[in-house]
């Protein structure tokens, strides 16, 4: 991949500010600061100067900050030009500086330049853009301590230990006189017990950290009048969906972000499911049964005064067959029945949307779904990426202690060994395809 051109973007929201920031990096950054702003400043301090175009007409006056490479975040040489923050100002700053020979940046093109740099390995970057996209403070401190390498560290920790270990199993192989006895020794299951429950330590904090990071995608849903858009106000705080006693009030979705114990929910109140002449409810309809499809986790929500078991049935056979379901027995102010947990239905929970009875117990329920046991303090900011390399080592790496206690071939385990070494090389990026570097980095924001 050529670094070799020079790169710029407006690196603040879009928008009107204080301030606003256009960052350029690359082999051009000397002649553009001496276009622009009439030569390079001292390295690292801020100066006040004035921009100008290429007649040296004034475009604006602010401070421009100046990172030889390769300390700087790319490895490059960057220049920060810090002007004021309003789009036209902004906008024409950039355009002098693609005049003057940079180009766009892709999003997270300057990310990806610090990844191949070695500024940053592949787990960090990624960690750059879950900083700032966090949407609760635990990941936000989540995704600092994966930025400031404790994931990446934590996953070498790993790899080194598998290492050693094919060190070990290697030099077994290589004295086959000796190779039962070292295969048998105790030393070697010890060193994978140890090792196996470093794995289930890392695994745990990632899958947290996922939790995190992209939440629980939880849909609302039932028949006319169930009071959908009731519990989704209950449970979002506040009067987000319109509620009247008419069936079919909603027609489209409903999205509300919340969050349990910190982590992410994203709940969706949907059209109450009937068949429907009306052309506008038929199309909500449609559109709560392709929200279902992605949906992590359904509250089926049936009006307890009103049971109708035949309409129950037929409505929750038509439910994708895989979705997990809770059945949420709404209405008990006027049923009777008690609140929370219902006897001999695991998934169900018996509660009042206009009253909030039974509330806590739902909540409960579904903390129990994410299984989360709360944002502890090593928890590291991770996605599924990341999970998945990790599931996919600890497989290997279960795969070899079978063949060990199986049939005590050494070469096998070994081989096991290097492919969950190599899995774990795919979170920090030393073995990772250039297309899933262009997928990762263009998830990211422009500027960054
Ligand atoms: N008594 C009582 N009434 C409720 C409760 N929950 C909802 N309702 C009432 O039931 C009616 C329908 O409530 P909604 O929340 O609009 O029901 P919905 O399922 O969203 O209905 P659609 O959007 O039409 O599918 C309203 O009059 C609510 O006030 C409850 O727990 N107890
Ligand atoms: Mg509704």
């Amino acid at each position: 991949m050529s670094t070799e051109d020079t790169i710029a973007a407006i690196a603040t929201p879009p928008g009107r500010g204080g301030v606003g920031i256009v960052r350029v990096s690359g082999p051009g950054v000397p002649d553009i600061a001496r276009g622009l702003c009439g030569g390079l400043p001292p390295a690292r301090r801020a100066v006040l100067r004035r921009f100008v175009d290429a007649r040296g007409q004034p475009l604006d006056t602010g401070l421009v900050l100046f990172f030889p490479g390769p300390r700087s975040y790319t490895g490059e040489d960057v220049l920060e030009l810090h002007g004021h923050g309003g789009p036209v100002v902004m906008d024409m700053l950039l355009e002098r500086v693609l005049e003057l020979g940079a180009r766009l940046a892709r999003p997270g093109e300057f990310s990806e330049r610090a990844f191949l740099h070695g500024r940053l390995d592949l787990a960090q970057a990624e960690a750059v853009a879950d900083l700032i996209e966090s949407g609760s403070r635990a990941a936000a401190r989540a995704a600092l301590r994966s930025l400031e390498g404790e994931f990446s560290r934590a996953v070498h920790a790993l790899g080194e230990a598998l290492i050693e270990l094919r060190m070990y199993v290697e030099a077994a192989i290589d004295f086959p006189e000796e190779e039962i006895d070292l295969l048998a020794e105790p030393e070697l299951n010890g060193r994978l017990d140890a090792l196996g429950e470093a794995f289930d330590r890392l695994m745990e904090q990632t899958r947290q950290g996922s939790l995190l990071q992209e939440g629980l995608h939880l849909v609302i849903v039932g028949a006319p009048n169930a009071g959908k858009s009731s519990l989704l106000n209950r449970l979002a705080g506040r009067e987000a969906a319109i509620v009247t006693d008419i069936p079919g009030t909603t027609r489209d979705l409903v999205r509300e972000a919340i969050q349990l114990d910190g982590v992410p929910i994203q709940l969706v109140d949907t059209a109450g499911l009937r068949e429907s002449e009306d052309p506008v409810e038929r199309e909500g309809v449609r559109r709560a049964r392709a929200e279902l499809a992605r949906a992590d986790l359904a509250l089926l929500v049936i009006d307890d005064d009103r049971r109708d078991a035949a309409a129950e049935r037929a409505l929750q056979a038509s439910l994708p067959p895989a979705l997990e379901v809770l059945r949420c027995y709404n209405k008990i102010d006027l049923s009777g029945r008690p609140p929370g947990t219902v006897p001999g239905e695991p998934e169900a929970v018996a509660l009042s949307a206009r009253t909030g009875a039974g509330l806590q117990a739902l909540r409960d329920r579904i903390r129990r779904r994410i299984g989360f046991s709360g944002a502890a303090e090593d928890t590291f900011i991770a996605r599924r990426r990341h999970l998945d390399a990790l599931r996919r080592a600890h497989a290997h790496f279960l795969a070899g202690t079978e063949v060990l206690r199986r049939e005590r071939a050494g070469e096998l385990l070994a081989e096991e060994l290097r492919l969950a070494h190599r899995a774990l090389g795919e979170i920090t990026g030393e073995f990772t395809s250039e297309d899933l570097l262009e997928r990762i980095f263009s998830r990211f924001c422009i500027g960054k």
